[in-house]
Order: structure tokens, then C-alpha cells, then sequence
């Protein structure tokens, strides 16, 4: 991902974190309000908005969970300053849905919905990043609810905002506009290699303004 790496000798080998980031043991859970219940038969995936053909698309989750299967090995980074080494996160590569569904000629952005509403914006660039997989499972093993199960999208070069927990779609978009936290004064991009934290860091091109703005 073209990110400074730090190699230690031999097993120890490690990435070097993000600056202002610091390793957590074991695996918090955060997130802005309840855990949603999974309910299959009313549960779909939907690949929506400016797609190439002008239609949509959507799995059941058998379907959903048909598609074919990658794992990834990233780390975590929160915003909040915590970040976790080293998750085997498996799942759909979020770029399958772009072959799947491809968007039109002048799709910038995705929105990607989750339970309750809640959102977060991408570029496309990143939303196809080779590493960016809609994960089913960490280390092998189904996620707990409060980690987002059935899915939760991992974006691994962005802050982990950008991945919400409990997703239900994507939205092709001709121009960005502010999911959840970017509206509530997290940064447009996320990246925390800039530590691109909040959005009052953003510069002209980071972002689409503020509503009410
Ligand atoms: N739906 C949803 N997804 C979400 C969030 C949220 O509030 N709602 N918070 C994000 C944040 S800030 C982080 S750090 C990670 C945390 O994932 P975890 O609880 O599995 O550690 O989920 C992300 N996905
Ligand atoms: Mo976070």
C-alpha cells in the first residue's frame, strides 16, 4: 500500500503504526449506537445509485455469502488513537461488486449504508483498493454481532470509520457527499498516514462542504 514499513529481524517483523496511534491488546468494540439484531429473511445486500446500466442489484444472504471469498491480513486503526496488528479479515473484495455491478464512466464515490442509516463515504480509488474486503469473518472465525456481523466493509489505509459494521449497500456516486462521522467533523478522506483526523484539517479538494455550510 505503499506505506512506510518498519522491519524488525526475523518473527518480529512489524508494521510501523500510523502516527499518533497506539497498539490495544484485544479487540474493543465501538461504535455509535445499538447493535442491530440480524433478521435473514429481511436482510439484502444492494448495489444501487449510478450504476452502468442505470439498474440495481441485490443478494439474499446466501447469495451474499456465495460470492467469492478472499482473506486479507491489515491492521486497525481508530480514530479514537487505538489500533490493532494484524487481523486475518475474510470476506468479499469490495472490488467483486465494481465487475459485478459496474458503475457509470463518471462514478467518483460509493456511499457505503449500514443498519440504522448510518454511512460513509469513499472514493472510488479507495473503495478498490486491492485490500478493501466486505468481511464475514476475522481470524477464521464468523463476526460477533457487536463486530458487525453478517458484514462490515474493512478499508485497511483509512481510518476504520470507513468501514461501517452491519452494511447493507453501496451507493455509486457522481459526487462525494458526507457520510455519518464526515458530518459530524471527522476528516472527508480518513487517511491516517496524513492524519487526516478531523474535517477542520481538511484542504479545498478534501471534501464537499459542510451542510448548513
Ligand atoms: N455501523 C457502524 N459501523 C462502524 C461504526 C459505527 O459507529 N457504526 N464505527 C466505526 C469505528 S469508529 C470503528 S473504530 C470500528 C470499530 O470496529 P470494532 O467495534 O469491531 O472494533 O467500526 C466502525 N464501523
Ligand atoms: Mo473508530
Amino acid at each position: 500500500m505503499g506505506q512506510p514499513v518498519e522491519r524488525t529481524s526475523g518473527a518480529e517483523a512489524e508494521s510501523e503504526l500510523p502516527p499518533g496511534q497506539r497498539l490495544q491488546r484485544g479487540w474493543p468494540v465501538m461504535h455509535y449506537g445499538p447493535v442491530p439484531r440480524f433478521r435473514p429473511e429481511r436482510w439484502e445486500f444492494k448495489v444501487f445509485g449510478a450504476t452502468a446500466d442505470g439498474g440495481e442489484r441485490t443478494w439474499k444472504h446466501e447469495e451474499f455469502t456465495a460470492l467469492p471469498y478472499a482473506t486479507v491480513v491489515a491492521d486497525m486503526h481508530c480514530v479514537t488513537k487505538f489500533s490493532m496488528r494484524g487481523a486475518e479479515w475474510g470476506g468479499i473484495p469490495a472490488r467483486s461488486f465494481l465487475d459485478l455491478v459496474p458503475p457509470a464512466p463518471d462514478v467518483t464515490h460509493v456511499m457505503v449504508w449500514a443498519e440504522y442509516g448510518f454511512s460513509a463515504n469513499l472514493r472510488l480509488s479507495d473503495f478498490a483498493s486491492d485490500a478493501a474486503v466486505f468481511a464475514t469473518h476475522k481470524d477464521g472465525e464468523l463476526l460477533t454481532a457487536e463486530h458487525g456481523f453478517p458484514v462490515r466493509l474493512v478499508v485497511p489505509h483509512l481510518y476504520a470509520w470507513k468501514g461501517p459494521k452491519w452494511v447493507r449497500g453501496v451507493e455509486y456516486m457522481t459526487a462525494d457527499r458526507r457520510g455519518f462521522w464526515e458530518e459530524r467533523g471527522y476528516h472527508n478522506i480518513g487517511d491516517p498516514w496524513k492524519e487526516q483526523r478531523y474535517s477542520y484539517q481538511e484542504v479545498l479538494g478534501d471534501g464537499p462542504g459542510l451542510p448548513g455550510l
